[in-house]
């Protein structure tokens, strides 16, 4: 995808098919991403090389997800200043606590903004909203998504009283 302004990391191929729901939600409104494995354990110098060179080359927010020890968000906002949202991962054991605590446990001056277990919808939505705070049209579109939801909700209470 040209000119990505999301990049999409993950501790392992392995955390793919929950991060992809991240992806998904940003194809939904058009914003450019990329998707990469960017292990903060196996590959700890890529990763420190990509925290640093995310926002020169025009990333404009990182999603990050992992799994167990999940360092990776941590360590990506403590090279970029740019905005860093994590994924915690479940894996076989602890139900994705491990990652979850490992991923929202920051120290005061290095945020990332942590979403759900298994969230990583909301954290492409989330990728949107930061983009849109600086573009009309896509502040547009997103209010049409909530406008839509609030439809469904209705709609699925009009069901249950039918
Ligand atoms: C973490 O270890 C990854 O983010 C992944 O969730 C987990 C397991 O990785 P694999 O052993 O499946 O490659 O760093």
């Amino acid at each position: 995808m040209s000119n990505p302004l999301v990049g999409i990391v993950m501790g392992s191929d392995s955390d793919w098919p929950v991060m992809k729901a991240a992806a998904e939600a940003l194809s939904e409104f058009e914003v450019p991403f990329e998707a990469d494995v960017v292990s903060a354990h196996r590959m700890p110098e890529e990763m420190i090389e990509y925290g640093k060179r995310a926002a020169s080359r025009g990333l404009r927010a990182i999603i990050a997800g992992a799994g167990g020890a999940a360092h990776l968000p941590g360590m990506l906002a403590s090279v970029t200043p740019l905005p860093v949202i994590g994924v915690p991962v479940p894996l076989k054991y602890l139900d994705g606590m491990d990652s979850l605590l490992s991923i929202v446990q920051m120290p005061a001056g290095v945020p990332v903004a942590t979403v759900a277990v298994g969230g990583a919808r909301n954290a492409g939505l989330l990728a949107v909203r930061i983009l849109a705070a600086a573009d009309e049209a896509l502040r547009a579109r997103m209010e049409k998504f909530q406008q839509d939801l609030k439809a469904q909700a209705y709609a699925k209470g009009a069901r249950l009283r039918t």
